[in-house]
């Protein structure tokens, strides 16, 4: 059984996952727009992984006697500058989520809940991954700067990384 601390703190999490969800999803439907078909690809597959985060924290809440939120969410924008700009603010976002996981283990240790401390590893985890990707996308893009040429391998790149299965 979850701490009502715990479930707030898992439930806000559970937000944050659907947020990052739609946002990516945004983002996502933005370049694809733009005729970046490989980079769309690799944002489809980030917002479905996310919503399997959310996913996998909505069946925790319930399964450990709590009730999961499903939230409304804020509408994502329509528009974004250039690529560069959608890779900072996905690098910018998974920073954020890094820091709200944080949060929920800080919960769990000081609420003792070994068992949610525990499950929590794996976004722990996963938020290394993610926030290290996101840094090399980065590094990536800025060694491209405006090069058109780069710019194009580099979208075919991110459809051969989006083919990989997700890891859940
Ligand atoms: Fe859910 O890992 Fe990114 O935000």
């Amino acid at each position: 059984m979850i701490s009502k601390l715990v479930e707030n703190a898992l439930n806000d999490q559970i937000r944050k996952e659907a947020q990052s969800s739609q946002f990516y999803l945004a983002m996502a439907s933005w370049a694809e727009t733009q005729g970046f078909n490989g980079i769309a690809m690799f944002l489809y597959t980030h917002s479905d992984e996310e919503r399997l985060h959310m996913l996998k924290l909505v069946k925790f809440v319930n399964e450990r006697g709590g009730v999961a939120i499903i939230p409304a969410l804020e509408a994502p924008p329509v528009e974004f500058n250039s690529i560069t700009y959608v890779f900072e603010e996905l690098l910018n976002h998974e920073v954020m989520v890094t820091e709200s996981i944080n949060n929920v283990v800080d919960v769990c240790l000081k609420e003792k809940d070994y068992t949610t401390h525990n499950f929590m590893q794996w976004y722990v985890s996963e938020q290394i991954e993610e926030e290290a990707l996101a840094r090399t996308i980065n590094d990536k893009l800025k060694m491209i700067g405006t090069d058109k040429g780069g710019l194009y391998l580099f979208d075919r790149d991110l459809e051969t990384m989006a083919a990989a299965p997700p890891k859940v």
